[in-house]
Formats: structure tokens, sequence, C-alpha cells
């Protein structure tokens, strides 16, 4: 079967999954697009979806019986109320990071799948389908011994003019928050945040870089540096310490020179290249679950624990230093 897919939002990660789905992957074709900015939306289509159509809301769109399953790629506040309509049309949605900007909002859209009785939504956790993570994660069960210490770094080049600080929590470190949950099968009790001086390419609503402390109910210690106005690359770094041995995540393949008598060893630069395989793979899981009417992969209740302890590092920056607890509440039957 071709799963029918309608995409919201077709700004940088949108275009891509529709390329994605139109060139890439079988079993999906793009038949709707939207963008509160129709030029995006007109220009998408030119370019990598040609026969879909352009609809004047995502609301629209998801009411269209010419849609089988959405695509939420637009900004994170609005990711809410395009999740919340797809489960009451009862229609899949794979919805991009973070599922929410507050726990509140990941909140209402558990509550609602819960009630609607079935799984409807995948979020956007990439990196659990990464062949780098997927093997740390069975480094750290079988090699190293139980974890007790993490050294994670998420460093972009840049980041727009509009990225302020909360955003160095809910939109970029939301990806540790997820992968180092799964990665240590833990749940996190405490956050802290620290401060260096700023950098000098950051602005005046961004204090950047910093460092995010997280503690877990084994007892790990998380550091986690943020830092989005690296300027040298697009840099994830994660390092386990164990009982027995530590664990590296691998850097992705590149072809090493030897050149005017330097060693070189290039560095992406865009999430677009860093994580290509992974959000071929989140895809093909999307499209294989949609085709049977549901979803699988990271569902709304990791985007709600994600939520809850985005919105504790985002108390923790404006508490400088000082810990912010983090509670876990009960898991319903729907996601065990
Ligand atoms: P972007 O700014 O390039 O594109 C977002 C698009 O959504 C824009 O074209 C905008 O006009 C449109 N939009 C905004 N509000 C809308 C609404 N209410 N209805 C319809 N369209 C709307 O942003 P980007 O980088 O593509 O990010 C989009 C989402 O994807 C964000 O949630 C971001 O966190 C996530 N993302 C995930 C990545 C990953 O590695 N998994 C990488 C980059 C983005
Ligand atoms: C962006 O939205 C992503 O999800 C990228 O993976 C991340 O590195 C970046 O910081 C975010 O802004």
């Amino acid at each position: 079967m071709t799963v029918r897919i309608g995409v919201i939002g077709t700004g940088a990660i949108g275009r891509d999954h529709t390329r994605r789905i139109s060139q890439v992957l079988a079993g999906g074709e793009i038949v709707a697009l939207t963008d509160v900015n129709r030029t995006s939306a007109e220009k998408v289509k030119a370019e990598v979806a040609k026969t879909a159509e352009i609809f004047e809301t995502g609301e629209a769109l998801i009411a269209s019986p010419k849609v089988d399953a959405v695509l939420i790629t637009s900004w994170g506040a609005t990711h809410e109320q395009y999740a919340l309509a797809a489960i009451a049309a009862g229609k899949p949605c794979f919805c991009e990071k973070p599922l929410a900007t507050t726990a509140e909002g990941a909140k209402r859209i558990v509550e609602a799948e819960v009630k609607h009785g079935k799984r409807l939504v995948q979020v956007g956790f990439m990196r659990r389908y990464d062949a780098g993570y997927v093997a740390l994660k069975q480094a750290v069960g079988a090699k190293i011994g139980a974890p007790i210490l993490v050294h994670a770094a998420h460093r972009n080049p840049t980041v727009p003019e509009q990225y302020v600080t909360p955003m160095a929590i809910h939109d970029t470190l939301i990806h540790e928050i997820d992968v180092l949950r799964w990665l240590l099968d833990d749940d996190y009790v405490s956050a802290r945040v620290l401060y260096p001086r700023k950098a000098a390419r950051s602005h005046a609503k961004l204090r950047d870089p910093q460092i995010v402390l997280l503690e877990t109910k084994k007892g790990v210690l998380i550091d986690v540096e943020i830092f989005v106005n690296c300027h040298y690359g697009y840099d994830i770094q994660c390092e386990i310490v164990g009982e027995d041995g530590v664990a590296k995540l691998p850097e992705p393949m590149a072809v090493k020179t030897r050149l005017a008598a330097t060693l070189q060893n290039p560095i992406l630069t865009d999430w677009k290249d860093r994580f290509i395989d992974s959000y071929d793979v989140e895809l093909r899981d999307f499209l294989k679950a949609a085709a049977g009417g549901g979803v699988a992969g990271p569902s709304s209740w990791d985007g709600y624990l994600a939520a809850i302890t985005s919105d504790a590092c985002v108390a923790a920056q404006e508490r400088e230093g000082e810990p912010v607890a983090i509670a876990t509440p009960a898991r319903p039957a729907l996601y065990n």
C-alpha cells in the first residue's frame, strides 16, 4: 500500500522529509503540503512534490480524505495543535521534535491519544535510529558495565537570529534528553545549568555556550555542553563511562587526507548530513506502521517525558547553578 502523506511546514526539515519520501523511500507519496508561508509550499511542490495539492491550513490538510497520514514539520510551538487534530481525525502522524514546547502541551497530546485508545503519534527523535547510537547502546549494555558518568556535547556552527536561550533546551538539548534516557534506560531526577562567559558570536537574547548537568534515578551524572555558535562545524559527541570501561559515539565516516604536511579529517557542518541515514530509517519505520493505520518508534510518552525534563532545564537556566527537581509520572498502559 502507498501511504498518502500531507506535510505541514515546508521549511528546512519539511522540505528534506518531502524529498526523502518522494525520492528515496518506498511506500509513501506526498499528496498534500501546507505552510503559513504559501511561497515556501509552492517552492517545495515545484522542487520535490510536483503532484501535491497545496492546502490553506494544517487543519484542512489533516481533514482531507486524500490524506492518510501527516508529517508535522512546522515550528515547535505549533506542533500541539496539529498533533491533536491528527489524533481527533484518527490519522497516524509523525511529529518532529519537540512534541510540544511545554510539558503541559505534551501532556494534552498524551491524554488525547490515551482517550483515543491507540498510538497515533511518532516523535522525530531520529538519534534512536542512528547506527552510531545503536552501537553505543549495545556497548553500554554488554561491554562497559553499569554506566556512572556521561560526557556529551551538542555543537552547531551557527543558529538564526530568532534562536534564544530557552531554545538551547527545547530545540537542541531535547535530542540528548531523549537519546540519553533511551541509552541508559533510566529517568532523570534533577537538572542544573552553568554558564561560562558568553561567546563573542552570541547575541543579546542568547547565553551561549552553556553546560547542563542531569542526574538520573540510577545515580548517573551527565554533563552536556550546548554550544550553538561554535563556528567550526556540526559536532555531536557522547562518551559513557561505565564500571569496566568507556564507550564513545563513533565519528561520522569521513575521508582522511595527508596534504601539505597536515593530516586532516573533515567535520560536517549541517545536521541534514550528520543524521541523513537516521532520518531515512525513522521515516521508513513511520511509513511501514502508517500503512497499517498505526505508528511505532518514539512515542508521545517519550515526547512528554522529554518535555518535562526540558521544562526543568529551562527553569534551571533561569536559576543558574541551582538544581531543579524532575518527577516522572506513572506511565499509561498504552505506552507499555
Ligand atoms: P524552518 O523555519 O526552516 O521551517 C518551519 C516551517 O514551518 C516554515 O516554513 C514556517 O513558515 C512553517 N510554519 C510555521 N508555523 C506554521 C503553521 N502554524 N502552519 C504551517 N506552517 C507553519 O524550521 P525547521 O528547521 O525546518 O524546523 C521545523 C521543526 O523541525 C522544528 O520543530 C525543529 O525543532 C524540527 N527539526 C528537527 C530536526 C531533527 O534533527 N530532528 C532538525 C531540524 C529541525
Ligand atoms: C535543530 O532544530 C535540530 O533538531 C538539530 O538537530 C539541532 O542540532 C539544532 O540545534 C536544532 O536547532
